[in-house]
């Protein structure tokens, strides 16, 4: 049966793989922080009875033989990376309770008619080298050379490079594809990272869709000068240029409603206080679940490119990762309703307002989430999940893992 002691262990000794002891948890992919998450993950895999594989990217994935080992497996799992000064639950909590599930059938003797297969996916979060989604992309074989090429890190080193010097083999991505029929269906547990079933003391949250992620890079240039001599009316001052654009950003979001535009990462050159700034480089992060007004936001930033707030300021933009709004599938979301019903847990359908791997895996194969509740919000070092809820999780996850895997 599902254990709570494991499942508490196993939340506690991955927040200690941390570069930030003290201040959350982050785990970059492809740093010593992951490769001691990667081995712990790796022995938890085989203690749960799991035959262990490496994925060209990086991700983990662990085997039970089905009955009939033919058939096109059923996959459940998460991410083990994180933000900077992240929580520990964030896809943490759905690699373990996957890993979990599986112990629980090794102990009670439980096989499964398909395969069952555990994922534990690398750079879900893009917080080294910006691009989201990264290991469930290169699982479904869409992650191109060029996209890892050009994928570089604070350093300036690529993804491409760094999966190599890690030992994995990005060039090995296109053979193993999974596309669509290999896989029967895929599962997902996840905390909420928002309010809701904590507010409504709901138990168990059934994901019907998946808000868009869209983030982008923006370049801002004007000239540097000097603070005190320059007057205010003869400067090109490229952060009031940006700050400008930003506070149009967040009001078209606000304007058009069920919309969200974050900048959550910016850098000042030559940043110094005497200096007036000659360029600023930042993210900017907008989603909505209706694809529409992503185009609204989108269309915006790219016209304010190419028409900067004043004369002398220049403005460049790219995109580094868009992931489209996407529904989740019926039936699966009916079999988690009737298996956390059977199990009398409350449960609510609803959207979720982050982006996750279920996003990818949705285009090649039908695919439902699991939400428990989380309080402190999320992408922070006060997140979290209670024990219990995280138990509940597991057994609403195991059971419809038994029902998928018939
Ligand atoms: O940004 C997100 O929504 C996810 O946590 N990567
Ligand atoms: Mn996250
Ligand atoms: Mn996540």
């Amino acid at each position: 049966m599902i254990s709570r002691e494991r499942l508490s262990r196993d939340i506690e000794i991955l927040r200690t793989f941390t570069a930030t002891p003290g201040s959350g948890v982050t785990r970059l992919s492809y740093t010593k922080e992951e490769a001691l998450a990667r081995e712990y993950i790796k022995n938890r895999m085989q203690e749960a009875g799991l035959t262990v594989r490496e994925h060209p990217t990086g991700n983990i994935i662990g085997r039970m033989a089905g009955r009939d080992d033919s058939l096109a497996p059923v996959m459940t799992g998460s991410h083990y990376d994180t933000v900077l000064s992240g929580g520990a639950y964030d896809g943490v909590a759905g690699v373990v309770t996957a890993i979990e599930a599986a112990h629980s059938f090794k102990e009670e003797g439980f096989v499964p008619e398909r395969p069952i297969e555990v994922i534990a996916f690398v750079e879900e979060e893009g917080s080294r080298f910006h691009h989201g989604l990264l290991g469930s992309e290169g699982l479904i074989g869409n992650l191109t050379k060029e996209a890892m090429l050009s994928a570089k890190d604070n350093g300036g080193i690529c993804a491409y490079d760094a999966m190599k010097a890690a030992g994995h083999d990005p060039d090995a991505i296109p053979s193993h594809a999974i596309g669509k029929g290999d896989l029967h269906a895929f599962v997902e547990l996840h905390i909420e990272q928002g309010p809701v079933l904590e507010n409504e003391g709901t138990e168990i949250g059934i994901v019907t869709c998946i808000n868009s992620m869209n983030y982008g890079h923006v370049t801002v240039k004007g000239r540097a000068d000097h603070a005190g001599t320059t007057p205010m009316d003869a400067r090109v001052d490229a952060l009031r240029g940006a700050a400008v654009f930003m506070e149009r950003f967040y009001a078209l979001a606000e304007a058009l409603g069920n919309t969200t535009a974050t900048v959550g990462k910016m850098d000042v050159y030559p940043g110094s206080a005497n200096v007036v700034p000659g360029e600023v480089a930042f993210t900017v992060d907008f989603r909505s679940t209706d694809m529409t007004r992503v185009k609204r936001m989108h269309d915006f930033v790219r016209e304010s490119a190419d028409n900067p707030p004043f004369p002398g300021i220049s403005m460049e933009f790219h995109m580094l990762s868009e992931a489209p709004a996407t529904d989740l599938d019926e039936e699966i979301q009916s079999v988690i309703e009737t298996e956390a019903g059977a199990l009398g847990f409350s449960t609510k359908r609803m959207p979720s307002g982050a982006g996750h791997d279920a996003m990818n895996m949705a285009t090649v194969c039908p695919t439902g989430m699991i939400f428990i509740p989380s309080t402190f919000g999320s992408h922070n070092p006060k997140e979290f999940a209670s024990e219990e809820a995280i138990e509940k999780g597991a057994k609403v996850l195991a059971n419809t893992l038994k029902r998928l895997a018939k």
